[in-house]
């Protein structure tokens, strides 16, 4: 008999004794049937077995404690201040904290269930009739009745907060996002499509389905898809949209096209853009060609899907909670609501809309895994202590913390610009800032939110990649953030594009918005060093900016990237050490902003420094990566 040498913790200590291999791990064979109980001879040094922690069926005693969700809002330090300083009403705070409750308790757990019953297409009956149905999860269908009760996206068109109103809705959807198993996206929409009709003008045929999507009715609630994407791809929006409309006697359209990417397919409406054709077939292509429709979707009398086909469910490294479907459009009955030839113009505000929603979710992702890493740093024990007694676990738990304010900051600064454009008070700088701004937040907390989130993982050791833990699911879902609504190259050419359009206004907003930033914080001593770096780098900022006017094309779009993370650092600076020198700042808003400060505030400054932008720099990346082996 082989044997094996084994740990066996008795009630006289700790020893190490010879056992056969195969005991007391396994058990002889059963003499006869009978209970587990019954059918085992027992071993004959029963009492050394008894004492064992791990004998038979038992598993050990000691398991690890679980990170626990509190009340997201009440254990949101920025959040609270945030609001305390600019929207210090009491209805705001106990909606809120009602909320926050509420998600931890209820709303999580309803998430969870959207991950695990992910949705599942029926394209045929039993008799083989097309049905087209997708089938849901009860709690994504309770998210949407949620929805509406909570008014997650009507407080932005209630407007009771004013200007106020926005950041007041985002905040909601803040706390909501991480637990939300991605109903933010087809909120996300919803919005965008609201937000477009009441800029198009809220008339038939759009008048009902403004009303439906902005309701805190459950049963009257709609939401909107946002259809488009096309085989060509999803940024070229301009030369890749096939999909034509043909006009109908009553001045209706019918769709013919295929969409390839249509999130929250289950919407109950959508925005999409074709091309109308005029009555001999032609269509005009590129930008000038594209104008923006409104769709419902409807079944006939058959129970069949009104000039649409789901061709198939994506098969999705993450967000699975939600249905994204490819989309045969076979004419679908749809309304023009733009001016012809205007649709990329038209639905821009959607796109504003939807990459406001996508830098919430960002930073609510962020948020979201620092309290669960911060609450476990409290009950796991290693190496003797807590981990939130291990100084270098603390140390990435704070560089964790300081991204996590910088990306809230700014996706807030942006609603409240948002909010003053909407209730008709927004100065031309504040327009000038939000266009800017939108593209700059988008791209930056998207690479934010999944390094963050993935440092979040490790946190857990292990476990962070367990996939029953809910922890991986984080993951996945951040990183289609820095994907749709733009990647994060097509966002930083549209920086560019949006500086050309304004002739360069919206630097001047830019510049002038960030050192009024700075008045307060110039009084204060110990911001001293975080105000400095930021003065430092916008000077650098401003010459390169100037200098870029005189450079070509090939320059700019190679420093693009590189221009979008230096606005964002900059900005979150300042806006980090203007919140910490407000009077009801605390040491950790003080030292959160200068810790910020330390990082490079304009890396375009630094690289172009390095020789990256220069006119060999495209030959020597394409030599570099397509390097042949060489033999
Ligand atoms: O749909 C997708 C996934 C859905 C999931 C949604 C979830 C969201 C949140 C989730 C939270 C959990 S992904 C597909 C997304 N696709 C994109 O994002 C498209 C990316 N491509 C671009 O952004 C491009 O830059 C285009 C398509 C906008 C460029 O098209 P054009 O035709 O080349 O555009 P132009 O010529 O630059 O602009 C045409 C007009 C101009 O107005 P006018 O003619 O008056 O000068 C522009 O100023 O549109 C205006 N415009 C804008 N206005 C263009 N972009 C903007 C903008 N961003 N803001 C304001």
């Amino acid at each position: 008999m082989r044997f094996c040498t084994v740990l066996c913790r008795g009630a006289e200590g700790t020893a190490r004794q010879k056992v056969p291999r195969g005991l007391p791990f396994q058990s002889p064979k059963p003499a006869r049937s009978g209970s587990v109980a019954q059918t085992f001879t027992k071993p004959v040094n029963e009492a050394a077995v008894d004492s064992l922690s791990f004998s038979k069926a038992k598993i050990g005693c000691f398991f690890q404690e679980r990170p626990v969700l509190k009340n997201p809002f009440l254990e949101d330090a920025l959040l609270k201040g945030y609001l305390k300083r600019y929207i210090p009403h009491e209805a705001v705070v106990s909606d809120l904290c009602a909320f926050g409750e509420r998600v931890a308790n209820e709303v999580d757990g309803w998430g969870r269930e959207c991950e695990v019953s992910p949705p599942q297409l029926v394209q045929y009956d039993s008799w083989g009739r097309r049905v087209d149905l997708i089938h849901t999860s009860a709690a994504w269908k309770r998210m949407k009745d949620l929805s509406a009760r909570e008014g997650l996206v009507s407080i932005g068109y209630e407007r009771h907060y004013g200007e106020w109103s926005r950041v007041c809705q985002m905040s909601k959807l803040f706390l909501f996002s991480p637990s939300s198993g991605l109903y933010t996206c087809p909120l996300a929409m919803t919005d965008g499509a609201a937000k477009v009709i009441e800029s198009l003008g809220t008339s038939w045929p759009v008048k009902e389905a403004f009303n439906r999507l902005t309701t805190r009715k459950p049963e009257y609630f709609w939401t909107s898809g946002q259809w488009m994407t096309e085989r060509q791809g999803g940024s070229d929006v301009a030369n890749g949209t096939e999909t034509v409309a043909v006009p109908q006697t009553d001045g209706s359209f019918k769709l013919f096209g295929y969409k390839w990417f249509t999130s929250a397919t289950d919407a109950d409406m959508t925005l999409t853009l074709a091309r109308v054709q005029d009555s001999t077939g032609a269509i005009i292509p590129g930008s000038r060609g594209l104008s923006l429709f409104y769709a419902e979707v409807g079944r006939d009398e058959n129970g069949q899907l009104k000039g649409i086909e789901v061709q198939k469910l994506k098969d999705k490294l993450g967000t699975r909670q939600m249905p994204t479907a490819e989309l045969l459009l076979d004419g679908l009955p749809a309304h023009m609501i733009s001016t012809e030839g205007r649709g990329v113009a038209s639905i821009a505000n959607m796109l504003t809309i939807t990459r406001i929603h996508n830098s919430l979710s960002a930073a609510g992702a962020m948020r979201r895994v620092v309290q669960l890493a911060c609450d476990y740093a409290t009950r796991r024990k290693a190496f003797g202590k807590l981990l939130k007694d291990h100084p270098l676990h603390m140390q990435t738990l704070a560089r964790m913390e300081v991204e996590t304010r910088g990306a809230f900051l700014l996706v807030m600064d942006v609603c409240r610009l948002l909010g003053l454009e909407e209730t008709g008070i927004a100065t031309e700088l504040d327009s000038h800032l939000l266009r800017l701004l939108t593209p700059v937040v988008k791209l930056y907390t998207g690479k934010q939110a999944v390094a963050v989130v993935s440092e979040g993982l490790e946190s857990f050791g292990g476990q962070g990649y367990i996939e029953d833990t809910g922890l991986p699911g984080l993951l996945r879902d951040a990183q289609v953030l820095s994907i749709w609504e733009g990647t994060t190259n097509v966002l930083s050419l549209d920086i560019l594009r949006c500086v050309a359009r304004s002739s360069g206004m919206v630097f001047h907003a830019y510049f002038s918005h960030t050192k009024s930033l700075l008045k307060n914080a110039s009084g204060v001593s110990v911001l001293t060093p975080a105000v400095k770096a930021i003065q430092c780098a916008l000077s650098k900022l401003e010459l390169l900016v100037q200098d870029a006017a005189t450079k070509e094309p090939r320059y700019l779009e190679m420093a693009a990237r590189d221009l979008a993370y230096s606005l964002a650092r900059i900005y979150a600076g300042a806006l980090l050490t203007d919140h910490a020198s407000w009077k009801g700042a605390s040491p950790s808003d003080s030292y959160a902003a200068l810790r910020w400060c330390e990082q490079d505030l304009c890396p375009v400054e630094t690289n172009q420094e390095r020789g990256w932008y220069n006119p060999g720099s495209p030959h020597d990346n394409a030599a570099l990566v397509y390097q042949q082996t060489q033999h």
